[in-house]
């Protein structure tokens, strides 16, 4: 990939990303696509609402369809017809949070199908493998996560491991692109060790060591910690990681979250909480959240927000959501997810601006003044 920083605001960074399939402006939100598919949406809606990128599971699309599916018809772009890039997750954190025992070892993870409760390991090889076949503009090793709160041995466990399986995936990566295999596919590491500065600090020194990876994430946060925790966590992290790639924070969060870390030196997100509060009536605007399923709503003719340009506030009344809502009507997931993609984009899409104008500080005051309203 090709990497750029287009402007800096103190940590806070704007950057360029270039992938085979797409350009990436950062910071950037990846909507979660976990069957290769936006939950409630197509390909089309995701080029409507300007996505550059979207994220899928190896773990989910190597159980179902199986990634040979996938690869017959030219990896997860020629399958969903999404023509920008794709990030797949490795399937480690997958594997930790939906199968009801899943057990690591020193060289990979034994987990059972959350569907039909088939037993499966994977390994730092094979998860590229699946991921070969996925042909995802950015493939995630596997790691070893540890829900919070933990035992030092068990975070310490998790570090050493996560290490050795990422020396091992990046050893077979490039032993792969020498036999032709991945050659425009990057790789990032993923970063453990908990709210502990100093495990932290070694997991960060011992992958950012690892030069040939293309990028570096920080996973095993928003795991159950206080917020404070996870801010304080990413902003320690940060500094061990290089300037010249890009910084990827897994599994977060909140448009409060985004603001936070985005300021802490975080290019790239994602979460599931547009498209998840979307489907439970959570509706996100400037002013803060929205519950459309209230009856305040029932003969509300104007738009969820009216500063919004999305598809849905452009032709639709809060009336008409909050009846498709109760009515449990197929069509207001729909609605309810262009929405919310739209103002997640949207808001990093400011950020950039702000970064781009140096002029970060007053716009995240305002961010936070207009929603205390
Ligand atoms: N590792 C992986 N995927 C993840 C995480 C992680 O730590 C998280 C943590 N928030 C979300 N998704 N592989
Ligand atoms: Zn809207």
């Amino acid at each position: 990939m090709e990497f750029t920083i287009d402007a800096t605001s103190n940590k806070a960074r704007a950057c360029t990303i270039k992938t085979a399939h797409s350009t990436i402006q950062t910071p950037v939100f990846m909507p979660v696509g976990t069957q290769g598919t936006v939950k409630a949406l197509d390909a089309n809606d995701m080029l409507e609402l300007g996505a550059k990128i979207i994220l899928g599971n190896t773990y989910h699309l190597y159980l179902r369809p199986g990634s040979k599916i996938v690869k017959k018809f030219g990896g997860l772009h020629g399958f969903s017809k999404f023509p920008n890039s794709f990030l797949t997750d490795s399937g480690g954190f997958q594997a930790f949070s939906l199968s009801s025992n899943s057990k690591p070892d020193e060289n990979g993870i034994m987990f059972k199908s959350h569907i039909d409760g088939s037993r499966h390991y994977f390994t730092p090889k094979s998860v590229l493998d699946t991921q070969y076949d996925l042909n995802s503009d950015i493939m995630m090793i596997l790691d070893d996560l540890v829900a919070l709160p933990n035992t030092q041995e068990r975070i310490a466990k998790s570090i050493e491991r996560t290490t050795k399986w990422a020396k091992e995936a990046i050893e077979y990566h490039m032993e792969q692109k020498a036999n032709g295999i991945g050659v425009h596919q990057n790789i990032f590491a993923i970063i453990q060790g908990g709210t502990d500065k100093n495990f932290r600090k070694q997991s960060a020194e011992q992958l950012c060591a690892l030069t040939d990876f293309d990028g570096f994430a920080i996973g095993g946060l928003s795991v159950g910690e206080p917020n404070a925790d996870m801010y304080e966590t990413v902003e320690w992290t940060t500094q061990f990681m290089p300037q010249d790639k890009p910084r990827y924070l897994m599994g977060v969060g909140t448009p409060e979250d985004l603001i936070e870390n985005i300021e802490r030196g975080v290019d790239m997100f994602d979460c599931v909480m547009p498209t998840r509060n979307a489907r439970n009536g959570t509706l996100f605007t400037t002013f803060g959240r929205l519950n459309i399923k209230k009856a305040d709503y029932k003969e509300d003719m104007t738009p969820i927000d009216e500063a919004c340009d999305c598809y849905t506030c452009k032709n639709f009344s809060k009336a008409y959501l909050n009846h498709l809502y109760r009515a449990k009507e197929i069509t207001y997931f729909r609605l309810g997810s262009i929405h919310n993609i739209h103002y997640y984009l949207s808001l990093m899409k400011e950020a950039r601006t702000a970064i781009l104008n140096d002029n970060w500080d007053e716009f995240k005051k305002d961010f936070y003044a207009k929603r205390s309203k």
